[in-house]
């Protein structure tokens, strides 16, 4: 039973805080510097900064054989790719999406006039809900937008079967789900077009930037002339588009980084599994299981922490920081709760009661390649000394 008021805490864990400099929910992995020179040394001497130099031709053709997928458009980042997506797709009206994401994904709704509907999640998978997406389609409906929460893949057959049913396209935010299989298929290939994000806060950066996975050549070539202001030629605009171009900077660094993204893929696993051994056991931290047949990219690492936990979450969040462990509550708040979207009749917190709960329940702990499986004990040690500390203040109290 969890007690209200809270234990004092002072560096309970035996591993001194003097020792950790700050703990962040990620890192950015990057190769050595000495690696990436003569890619910026042949950029100096080409001058081609941007708009479709060799680095960016190179990084689009090599992602798309890494990834399993037909066509791959570069873009400056995951949100103008979302924007761009829209776009290219003509929607409209209004979009089915999740309230359990970072705000980007409702964001590129509103930016085009589009209304989102937001609908609960399923609790075990962090997923938009097949079951409550068509309960909400109405007249007015003419995509769904979900998201692969933490790269755990959505029910991809379901929702196509719905789209089909409903004639509705399906954009699918993938900025989690680098590399992420199902069956041995990407993910990326599931629905109308899929979303990438190369941020330095993803499991494969490039600084900044993102893509749009297309699946036949001419969707390919009307969002290579949306993100570039609707150019086909010299002379002709065939779209209001707009600047969402990757620069030969970033797409050289990508090219590079493709050479060590299996290497960070499997240090991310160990850690995975570190946490998961140390955590087992420790009452109300429960941990999400793997799905079946799935190859995960372990690009986050989310525990709920429930009211079997002796202190709430916020009391371990905070307690963490003293600790100089800097988790993150990713998705907390919902994006139905920020001010632009809660007067949204979708925003009701009774039509999301999974969502809301999952958002006061959820910590993403540090999870990044460059984790050493020393910083991840003491991470687990912190936790237990607390739930044991706590639990022994409310028997005394
Ligand atoms: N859709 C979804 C589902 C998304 O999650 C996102 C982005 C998008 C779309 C849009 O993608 P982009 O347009 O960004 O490509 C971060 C990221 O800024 C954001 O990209 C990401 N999702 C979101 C989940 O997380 P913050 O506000 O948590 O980032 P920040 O700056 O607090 O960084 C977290 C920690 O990472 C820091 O404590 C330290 C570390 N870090 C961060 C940066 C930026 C570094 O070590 N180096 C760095 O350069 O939003």
């Amino acid at each position: 039973m969890r007690n209200a008021s809270q234990p004092t805490l002072k560096n309970s864990s035996s591993h001194p805080v003097e020792a950790h400099a700050p703990i962040t929910v990620t890192q950015p992995s990057l190769p050595e510097l000495a690696e990436f020179l003569p890619y910026l040394e042949e950029i100096w001497r080409s001058k081609t900064l941007t708009n479709g130099g060799q680095f960016h031709r190179k990084f689009e053709s090599a992602l798309a054989e890494y990834l399993g997928v037909p066509y791959v458009s570069l873009f400056a980042n995951a949100t103008i790719a979302l924007l761009t997506a829209l776009q290219a797709l003509r929607i409209h009206g209004e979009v089915i999406t999740t309230p359990y994401s970072f705000v980007a994904t409702s964001h590129a709704l509103l930016w085009n006039g589009i209304k989102p509907i937001f609908v609960d999640i399923d609790p075990q998978t962090f997923n938009i809900s097949p079951a409550h997406i068509e309960a909400a389609i109405t007249p007015e409906t003419t995509a769904i937008l979900p998201v692969h929460c933490y790269g755990r893949p959505c029910e991809l057959d379901q929702i196509g079967q719905i789209a089909e049913n409903y004639n509705l396209k399906v954009i699918y935010d993938a900025a989690h789900a680098f590399g992420v299989r199902q069956s041995g298929q990407s993910v990326l290939n599931a629905g109308d077009l899929s979303i990438l994000s190369f941020h330095a806060t993803k499991v494969f950066n490039t600084f900044e930037g993102g893509a749009i996975i297309s699946h036949d050549l001419r969707t390919k070539q009307h969002i290579d002339h949306l993100k570039n202001f609707g150019f086909v030629n010299e002379v002709t605009v065939v779209a209001a588009g707009i600047n969402g171009k990757m620069s030969e900077f970033n797409a050289a660094l990508g090219l590079l980084q493709l050479n060590h993204i299996d290497d960070v893929l499997a240090r991310r696993r160990l850690v995975d599994e570190t946490y998961r051994r140390g955590l087992r056991d420790i009452k109300g931290i429960q941990i999400a299981q793997p799905q079946a047949d799935c190859d995960l990219n372990w690009s986050y690492f989310p525990i709920r922490v429930t009211d079997e936990f002796p202190v709430p979450r916020d009391v371990l969040y905070d307690y963490l920081k003293t600790q100089s462990i800097w988790a993150r509550r990713y998705f907390y708040p919902l994006i139905s709760e920020f001010p632009m979207y809660r007067n949204l009749p979708s925003a009701n917190s009774q039509n999301l009661p999974h969502a809301l709960q999952t958002s006061r329940e959820i910590i993403c702990l540090p999870q990044h390649a460059e984790l050493d499986m020393k910083t991840v004990h003491y991470i687990v040690d912190c936790i237990r000394k607390l739930a044991d500390s706590a639990q022994s203040f409310s028997l005394a109290a």
